[in-house]
C-alpha cells in the first residue's frame, strides 16, 4: 500500500483517539458552483471544529493520498479545474502517475478507513442511477461501502438516483441504515424520499452503540449509514424538485451525458434551474451531516 500522508493535526488526533471527521473532496470540486466551493470547504470544516473533532478532507494530491489538508490545498481542490474525480478504482493509476483528484465517497471511505478513521460526512451518498437497466450505472461509493467498516452520515443518496433501487442494494450488499430522528429514508435535498427504513436512532450516542456491537460481531466488515434529513422547513420545495428534476434527466440524455460526468451535470443542472434553492438545501444537508459526525465521533472517542 503506498503510503498515506497525515496531515500532523490527524496524525496526533489519531494517536490520542481523540474525534476525528472525514470529509471527501468531490464534493467541492465537482459538486458545488465556484467560488462558493471554497468557503463552503472551509466552514466545514469549522463546523466539524465546533463540534469538539479534528476535520480531515481527503484527496490525491500528485499522486500522494492525503489525509487531512492545510488551507493552500483546500484551495487547490477548490480552485484546480483540471482536478480529477477519483473513485476508489483509480487510486492506484493516480498515485502511479502522480495525478491530483478529488475523492468520491468511494476513494475517500477507503483511504479514511486505511488511516484509522471510523466517521465520515458528506452530502448525499451515489448509488443506482435512474436508468440503471439501460446504463448500468450504479456509483461505485455502494461497492466500497458493502466492505469498509465506516460510519457514513449522510442526508441519504442523491435524489437524482433511483431511491428505492438503492436501499434495495444496500440491503443485498449488508449494508446497515440508521435513520437519525426519523422513521423514513431521507431525501437529500427533500426531508423524506418516502421510503422507510427500519431502524430509528435519536442520539449520537446510540450511534456509537451500533458501531461497538459492529465491532463486536467482528465482520464482515461493511459501512453504517447514518441517515440525517434536512430539516423540512429547510427542504427545497418537492414539487419544484421533481419539475426540474424531470427537466435535468431529459437534458442529461439528450446531450449524451454519461459515466462520471452524469452526476456533477444533473447536481449542476438543479442549481441552475432552481435559482441556486438546490444549492442551499444541499448545502443544509452537508452542513447538519457534518456537525452530527462530529457530535458521533465525540461519542465514539468517548466511549472506547
Ligand atoms: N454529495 C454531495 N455532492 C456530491 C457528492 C456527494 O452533496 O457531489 C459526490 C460524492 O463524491 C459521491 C459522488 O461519491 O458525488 C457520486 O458520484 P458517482 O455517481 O459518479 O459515483
Ligand atoms: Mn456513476
Amino acid at each position: 500500500m503506498p503510503v498515506i500522508e497525515l496531515s500532523a493535526e490527524v496524525r496526533d488526533a489519531l494517536r490520542r483517539a481523540a474525534p476525528v471527521v472525514a470529509l471527501e473532496s468531490t464534493i467541492i470540486s465537482h459538486g458545488l458552483p465556484r467560488p462558493r466551493n471554497l468557503r463552503v470547504a472551509t466552514e466545514l470544516e469549522a463546523l466539524v471544529r465546533d463540534g469538539g473533532a479534528v476535520p480531515a478532507t481527503i484527496a490525491v494530491l500528485d499522486g500522494v493520498p492525503h489525509v487531512g489538508l492545510n488551507a493552500a490545498q483546500l484551495e487547490r481542490i477548490a480552485s484546480d479545474t483540471a482536478l480529477r474525480k477519483l473513485g476508489h478504482r483509480d487510486l492506484a493509476p493516480a498515485i502511479a502517475t502522480g495525478a491530483s483528484g478529488a475523492t468520491t465517497v468511494s476513494a475517500t471511505a477507503f483511504l479514511a478507513a486505511r488511516a484509522g478513521l471510523r466517521i465520515f460526512a458528506t452530502g448525499g451518498l451515489g448509488g443506482v442511477h435512474r436508468d440503471w437497466t439501460s446504463t448500468q450505472d450504479e456509483s461505485a461509493d455502494l461497492r466500497l461501502l458493502a466492505r469498509t467498516r465506516i460510519t457514513m452520515v449522510c442526508a441519504g443518496v442523491k435524489s437524482i438516483l433511483d431511491v428505492p433501487a438503492t436501499l434495495q442494494r444496500l440491503e443485498t450488499l449488508g449494508v446497515a441504515v440508521l435513520g437519525y430522528r426519523t422513521t423514513t429514508f431521507p431525501g437529500f435535498y427533500l426531508h423524506s424520499s418516502g421510503q422507510p427504513v427500519d431502524w430509528t436512532v435519536r442520539e449520537p450516542a446510540e450511534v456509537a452503540a451500533v458501531m461497538r456491537a459492529q465491532d463486536a460481531l467482528d465482520g464482515p466488515d461493511s459501512a453504517l449509514i447514518v441517515a440525517n434529513p434536512v430539516p423540512e422547513d429547510q427542504q427545497l420545495d418537492p414539487r419544484l424538485h421533481d419539475q426540474v428534476l424531470n427537466e435535468a434527466l431529459n437534458a442529461a440524455a439528450s446531450e449524451g451525458v454519461t459515466g462520471q460526468a452524469t452526476t456533477p451535470y444533473l447536481l449542476d443542472h438543479l442549481v441552475r434551474h432552481t435559482s441556486g434553492a438546490s444549492l442551499e438545501a444541499n448545502l443544509v444537508a452537508v452542513r447538519g451531516n457534518v456537525t452530527l459526525a462530529a457530535a458521533i465521533a465525540g461519542a465514539w472517542a468517548g466511549g472506547r
